[in-house]
């Protein structure tokens, strides 16, 4: 019986599946689009008169609210004065990655002192 069964539904699978193959009049449809990505806005919150510039993504995420993704795609520094990307500053990084965010320590300076930094991150759009 279940053999049957399984044998009938099997070849109701099996002609439903041949009634949708689509027919050559049918209309083109395009592969979906990839996703779109976006760029947060820039953040700075700290300047290295402390201990260092800290824009700590968990510190972001606390003083803008549902500004920041869940699942950032790529972050990007900058300095806040000639928007020179941190890479090419020459400064040493304590921290600089998607989960944390971005600490330049001043310590970690040969002259002792960070430039001030920016941050952003690029994120899935929303529609
Ligand atoms: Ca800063």
């Amino acid at each position: 019986m279940i053999k049957l069964l399984s044998v009938a539904i099997f070849a109701a699978l099996f002609l439903e599946s041949h009634q949708r193959r689509p027919s050559p009049e049918e209309p083109f449809y395009p592969e979906p689009e990839e996703p779109k990505v976006c760029w947060t806005k820039w953040f700075d919150r700290d300047n290295p008169s402390g201990t260092g510039d800290w824009e700590l993504l968990k510190d972001l995420r606390k003083e803008n609210t549902g500004k920041i993704c869940k699942y950032p795609l790529y972050i990007e520094a900058i300095t806040t004065d000639t928007m020179t990307p941190a890479i090419s500053t020459g400064q040493t990084f304590y921290i600089y990655n998607l989960t944390q965010g971005f600490v330049c320590r001043n310590k970690d300076q040969r002259k002792g002192m960070c430039r001030d930094y920016k941050v952003r991150f690029r994120c899935l759009c929303r529609n």
